[in-house]
């Protein structure tokens, strides 16, 4: 459709995208192929079949899994590598990646192979594909917020390399507030700072993220549409929300496609994005999620274009680039 050709031709930026959710069945199997790592499938097409989540947990346990593949800077370059190519095809000419180094360093892969496998892919990125990028230290908030700081701690000498930090994994059970103090020591540090909010948790999950944690943006923020104080408070600030259709279908957080909030989110003026976040376990990347919603909803071309906007406008890109972006 016309909308469809549009929506892939333009610049977009991704915001919200984890580069070990990035790590597709046929790479994993060749790095258990190189690494000597068994899996317990038998091919791709047996590992696929397992990609059937009724929640957030069921996916978390199995993208944990597929991470043992993950041993050397080389395949954290080429798992960086194979998703920048993505970006090309889908004209996503700025991404913001998160990952996991508490992930790695719990299997005994040191902060730095993770970071200069990435680092180098996403350099290599910017020069031979002119995709630009922010790098985002995502905190697992299913651990303790000792280990938080222990991680900030193996990160304090790449920190000029490194933008923002994050905070993903298992939400319900697992509140900002816990994190407060880590986030407020990287705010002191200069970084920008993100988290994760009311993808399964409450409305208050969103509030706390935002009055506790001082994020500068909310990573999906769907349950905030249950409380229209909050929605109104989230559209008055600009807070920019990082929304992934494909992922919310996929984890059940929504049931349906056809009754995806994202027209509602723009109709209350909230300034939403459209990203992957896990794309070789829910079903795409970028173009893919904007083909879901083509598909499913009745967007409009303004529509669309709102959204590509918002990407970079949302993005931490100085003002320069954000202006010549789109
Ligand atoms: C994640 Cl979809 C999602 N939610 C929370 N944490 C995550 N880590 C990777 N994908
Ligand atoms: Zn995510």
């Amino acid at each position: 459709s016309p909308i469809q050709t549009l929506a892939e031709q333009l610049p977009k930026a991704e915001l919200h995208m984890h580069l070990e959710g990035s790590l597709e069945p046929e790479l994993m199997f060749a790095l258990a192929r190189r690494n000597n790592v068994t899996l317990p499938y038998q091919d791709e097409a047996e590992l696929r079949q397992a990609y059937q989540f009724a929640n957030l947990q069921e996916f978390l346990d199995l993208y944990y899994a597929g991470m043992s593949v993950l041993l050397t800077e080389q395949d954290f370059y080429d798992l960086t590598w194979a998703y920048l190519e993505h970006c090309k095809r889908d004209n996503v000419t700025h991404t913001e990646v998160f990952f996991d180094p508490q992930a790695h360093v719990e299997r005994n892969i040191p902060f730095e192979v993770q970071f200069n496998g990435i680092y180098r892919a996403l350099c290599d990125g910017q020069n031979k594909l002119g995709i630009s990028f922010r790098l985002i230290l995502s905190f697992l908030r299913h651990l303790s917020e000792e280990s938080a700081f222990e991680t900030l701690e193996l990160a304090l000498p790449y920190l000029e390399r490194i933008d923002g930090v994050g905070l993903d994994s298992s939400e319900k059970g697992h509140p900002p507030e816990k994190f407060e103090r880590i986030f407020r020591r990287c705010r002191e540090l200069g970084l920008r700072v993100t988290a994760h909010a009311g993808e399964e948790g409450p409305p208050e999950y969103v509030w706390q993220a935002i009055d506790g944690l001082q994020i500068d943006r909310i990573d999906h923020g769907n349950r905030a549409l249950e409380d229209a104080d909050l929605t109104a408070m989230i559209a008055e600030r600009g807070l920019t929300l990082t929304v992934c259709p494909l992922s919310n279908y996929r984890l059940c957080v929504v049931d349906d496609m056809k009754k995806h909030p994202l027209l509602r989110m723009l109709d209350k003026g909230l300034h939403v994005t459209v990203n992957s976040d896990d794309p070789a376990y829910f079903g795409g990347y970028v173009n893919d999620n904007f083909r879901a919603i083509i598909d499913n909803l009745p967007i409009t071309a303004e529509q669309v274009y709102r959204l590509a906007r918002n990407s970079f406008e949302g993005s931490w890109l100085d003002d320069d680039a954000k202006r010549n972006a789109l």
